[in-house]
Formats: structure tokens, C-alpha cells, sequence
């Protein structure tokens, strides 16, 4: 493990990290949520472990795909994916997402970065003239074979008709880049994660032949970044989207090495093969340093298919926000999908996690506690002697959650931290402080009601990257100074709650649900 121990100075490192770009064909739905709040937990958690982050998302707005949504809306493009862009910057607003920037790739500062790696990927000579004939999925916004299809469809979007396209094109060529490619993923196992993701790839990457090409320009799609010496083509959406990530540290101007190359990609199991193979080539081609890591997290499906923009028309991120707050839902998706595999949404669950882990598990805690030290202490947080065996076991949950959270296993991270809430909550009923406090057993008293208000504030910090509003309702209610988001880690080992004023706050999760399961 790397990072602070407790006591040592650290110096921030910096910790830069990308979500995909989301198509402007639609409104957001949980799928895209999903894969913003994960990356916004990872964000927030190395903030924690005092990381200078830079995190970024933003919008896919060219393409065939986008140019058809609008047309079907009988909308000009870009007024079109001016709306769009609104409606998503408005949920994650909602969201809570933590994000440094918002890019656009209708933006000049996105244009300024494609032509330039473009340029350098050209002067490289890894560009050559040709002409496609194949399929291509719209949906994917992907050119296919024969093998990709089942039963003629792309299977990732069965509804759309794949069309055969044959057009001149520029190709680049990526196959000159397959060794390469093969000595990253081996001397950088983790390059790709999870497991299954990293062998999917390198065995597609193995199966190329070295004058392996991927058309990179489209002839009859008007919607797009102009191709830089041959105005009828425009660049394929794919290879000028990966470029986002470059756009957003200033690339090419003087500065943007202090931000490049990504900590990591944060993708879905749909677009591995752009991120961990054409994308990697491309920097190379362009001598510039490959990212970190790529991760996928899995699908978020629901009654048996994966949200998308028709199911998600009936499971609305509003409908869902509006059941059990915010940040409940930032909780509970973290926590019952896995941020390695495929996971289900149901309202049960929702429901049932939402009442046991929230209401009564970590806001009966809070409030407890609260009332406790109020009634019996005058509401002064006790320091206590100590450590109590809940401290000791909060420092193993700690040690779990660290552990976890650094090796990207958000679900197991949010179990460490719920663990200390079960034990907590098993402390308070041994400990009885009701009986300590009616016998005048002050000193048990003041240790028992020291090591919960030390063991919630650690809860709380734990939490935090999960569910931030709530964590800084509990903050203050601890009468801990400052924002929960810009404490450190030195505060999750050695809490500073003793002499702090309490304040009685509401129930942090109400139990009746304020919107309705549909
Ligand atoms: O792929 N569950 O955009 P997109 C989990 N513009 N993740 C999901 C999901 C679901 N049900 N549905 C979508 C694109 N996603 C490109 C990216 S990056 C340079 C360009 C994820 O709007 C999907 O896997 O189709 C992807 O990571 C992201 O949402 C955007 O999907």
C-alpha cells in the first residue's frame, strides 16, 4: 500500500480522473449517473487521502448519432446539444458531482487539441488514404464485421438497423502499434480493470496483423470536427471524443504535462476497446505518454435489461432522486452494484437498504448518540479513556476500507464503513450508557459515549465520498469544524471530537418515502 501513515507529512500527489463522454442523443439516465457518481466517489475518496485531484466529465456532441437525435427533433445541432449539455450539467449539479471540468466537444478548446494530435499523428505518418466497405452501428457509432453481429444486429443496440457503408476514408494505422500495445498490458497488468476486461482485450489486440487500420474519418456526415486538409470528410467521432481528455488539460499549450497522462479512465464495459487499445495508440503515434489505468465498472440493469435511453424512461433519474433524497441514492447504487461487475436496480432493494443500512442503521446511530450526550453530558462531547474495543475495531475497519476504496472496490469500502455502524449500534445496547448514566458511573459513561462520538465522526468521514451531503449534516451536528469534504485522513485515525458541542439535528432518514417506486 502506498500513501500517508499516521503522523508522516504528505505531499500532494496529483490524482487526475475521467469519466466517458456521454452522447448528446438523450436525457441522462442511471446508467450514466451511475458511472458519474462512482467516479465522483473515487474523486472525493482521494481528496481523503489528500490527492490534488483534477476531475473531469463532459459531453460526446458530434457524431451520426446526435445528428439524427436532433434531426428527429427537428432541432438544429447545436441548439440541440446546447439543451442536452444543460440537462446533464443540471443532474450532476443535483448529483453532487465533484467535477474540475465540463467539456464539450463542440467546444473551440476541443477543436484546438484534436488538430494537433491529429498533426503530430499524421507527421508520424500513421495516416493513409483508403476506402471502407462494412458494416457500422450507429448506436455504437462503430464500424463492425461479419463476427461482431447475431443475427445481423449489433447485439449491444438489437433495435437499430446496421447499415453497410463503402465511402473513401483516412485510415490511421493501428496495427503498427499491436507489439507495443501487448508489452504495455504485460509489463502493466493493471493497465485494464477488472480481470476479465484486461484478457478480453489483449486477446483482440493479439488477433491483430500489423496492417491492422481503423477508419478514422466519415465522407457523408456533415456533423463533426472538419477533417484539417480535406473539407469533405469530417473526423470519426470516436478518435476526436478520446481527445477530450487531453482537451481539458490545455493540451498543446505549455502546462498541460503537469495534469497529463489520467490516473484513470472511468468507462463502461461498451467502449474498453477504444479506451485501452485505439486511444493508447493514438498517444503513441503521437509520442505522448499513455494513461494510467483504464477501469470499467459493469452494466446497471433493470427487470432483466441495462438502463438506456428507452428504459430509462421508465426508471427516471427524477423518480429515483426524488423516492429517498440524493444521497441515499449515491449509497445505494454504490453499494448494491459491485464497481467491478453488472448489477441490478430494483425498488425493493432500494427500500430495504434505504430503512436498514440509512434510517436504521447509520441515522438511528447519529441520533442516538446526539440525544445521549445532550441528555446525560450537558452536550459536550466526552474524550474518555481509551481506546475502547470499538476503537479498535474501527481501526480495522478503516485499514479494510482503505484498502478497498485504493483498489477502485467501492461496494466493499461502503461495507467496511457499515460494519463499524452494526458494531456501533451492538456497543451502545453492551454498554447500556442509560443504566451508566442512572448508576453514576461517570467515567464509563464518558468513555462509552467518547469512543461512539469518535467512531461516528469516523463513519462519517468514511461515508463521506459516498453520501456528502448527509456526512456534513452529521459534521456539524458533531460540532466538527469546517467541511467533512476537506478533512484528512489524520481526522479518520484520530478523530477530533472531544470538547465539541453537540447539536441536535433532524432525522437524517426520514422513513416515509417522499416520491413514489415507478
Ligand atoms: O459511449 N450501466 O456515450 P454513452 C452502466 N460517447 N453504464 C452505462 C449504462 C448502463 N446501463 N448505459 C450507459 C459513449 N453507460 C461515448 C463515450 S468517451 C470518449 C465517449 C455508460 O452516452 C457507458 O458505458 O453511450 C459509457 O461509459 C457512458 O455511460 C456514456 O455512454
Amino acid at each position: 500500500m502506498t500513501g500517508p501513515r499516521a503522523g508522516t507529512k504528505k505531499v500532494a500527489s496529483k490524482y487526475f480522473i475521467t469519466t466517458a463522454i456521454d452522447y448528446s442523443n438523450g436525457e441522462p439516465h442511471l446508467g450514466h449517473a451511475y458511472e458519474k457518481i462512482g467516479a465522483d466517489c473515487v474523486a472525493r475518496y482521494r481528496r481523503l487521502r489528500g490527492d490534488d485531484v483534477y476531475f473531469s466529465i463532459g459531453m460526446d456532441e458530434h457524431g451520426q448519432k446526435v445528428a439524427q437525435a436532433a434531426d428527429e427533433a427537428g432541432q438544429d445541432p447545436q441548439a440541440w446539444v446546447d439543451r442536452i449539455a444543460a440537462a446533464f450539467e443540471a443532474a450532476w449539479e443535483e448529483l453532487a458531482i465533484s467535477h474540475d471540468v465540463f467539456i464539450r466537444t463542440t467546444e473551440p478548446r476541443h477543436e484546438r487539441a484534436v488538430k494537433e494530435l491529429f498533426h503530430r499523428i499524421q507527421q508520424g505518418g500513421y495516416i493513409s488514404e483508403g476506402v471502407y466497405s462494412g458494416y457500422y452501428c450507429v448506436g455504437c457509432e462503430a464500424f463492425k464485421v461479419e463476427k461482431d453481429l447475431v443475427d445481423g444486429k449489433c447485439p449491444t443496440h438489437p433495435t437499430r438497423e446496421i447499415k453497410w457503408v463503402e465511402e473513401p476514408n483516412y485510415f490511421f494505422e493501428v496495427g503498427r502499434f499491436r507489439q507495443k500495445l501487448l508489452d504495455l498490458y504485460r509489463t502493466q497488468p493493471d493497465f485494464i480493470q477488472p480481470k476479465p476486461k484486461y484478457n478480453e482485450i489483449y486477446n483482440v489486440v493479439d488477433e491483430w496483423t500489423e496492417d491492422q487500420k481503423i477508419s478514422v474519418s466519415r465522407s457523408r456526415v456533415p456533423w463533426g470536427i472538419p477533417w484539417p486538409d480535406d473539407d469533405t470528410h469530417v473526423v470519426y467521432v470516436w478518435f476526436e471524443a478520446l481527445i477530450n481528455y487531453l482537451s481539458v488539460t490545455g493540451f498543446p499549450d505549455a502546462g498541460y504535462e503537469t495534469t497529463w497522462p489520467a490516473d484513470v479512465h472511468v468507462i463502461g464495459p461498451d467502449i474498453v476497446r477504444f479506451h485501452a487499445a485505439m486511444w493508447p495508440a493514438m498517444l503513441m503515434a503521437a509520442d505522448l505518454e499513455v494513461p494510467r489505468r483504464v477501469w470499467s465498472h459493469g452494466w446497471v440493469n433493470t427487470g432483466g435489461a441495462r438502463f438506456s435511453k428507452s428504459a430509462g424512461v421508465a426508471v427516471t433519474l427524477r423518480n429515483l432522486i426524488d423516492r429517498h433524497g440524493v444521497d441515499a441514492l449515491r449509497y445505494f447504487v454504490l453499494r448494491e452494484i459491485p464497481w467491478n461487475a453488472d448489477g441490478n436496480f430494483t425498488w425493493e432493494r432500494f427500500d430495504t437498504r434505504y430503512t436498514s443500512e440509512l434510517a436504521d442503521g447509520y441515522g438511528n446511530l447519529v441520533s442516538r448518540v446526539v440525544a445521549m450526550i445532550t441528555r446525560y453530558l450537558g452536550g459536550t462531547v466526552p474524550q474518555g479513556a481509551g481506546p475502547t474495543p470499538l476503537d479498535t475495531f474501527g481501526d480495522e475497519c478503516i485499514a479494510g476500507y482503505r484498502e478497498a476504496m485504493d483498489a477502485h472496490l467501492l461496494h466493499v469500502g461502503a461495507e467496511h464503513a457499515w460494519r463499524l455502524v452494526d458494531r456501533a449500534n451492538g456497543f451502545i445496547e453492551e454498554r447500556a450508557p442509560w443504566s451508566l448514566a442512572k448508576q453514576g458511573q461517570s467515567a464509563e459513561l464518558e468513555e462509552t459515549l467518547g469512543a461512539l462520538a469518535r467512531c461516528i465522526a469516523r463513519v462519517t468521514l468514511m461515508a463521506a465520498p459516498f453520501m456528502p451531503a448527509k456526512t456534513q449534516e452529521v459534521w456539524a451536528a458533531l460540532g466538527l469544524p469546517g467541511r467533512v469534504e476537506t478533512a484528512g485522513w489524520e481526522e479518520l485515525e484520530r478523530p477530533p471530537t472531544g470538547g465539541r458541542q453537540v447539536e441536535k439535528l433532524p432525522p437524517l432518514f426520514p422513513k416515509e418515502p417522499k416520491g413514489p417506486a415507478s
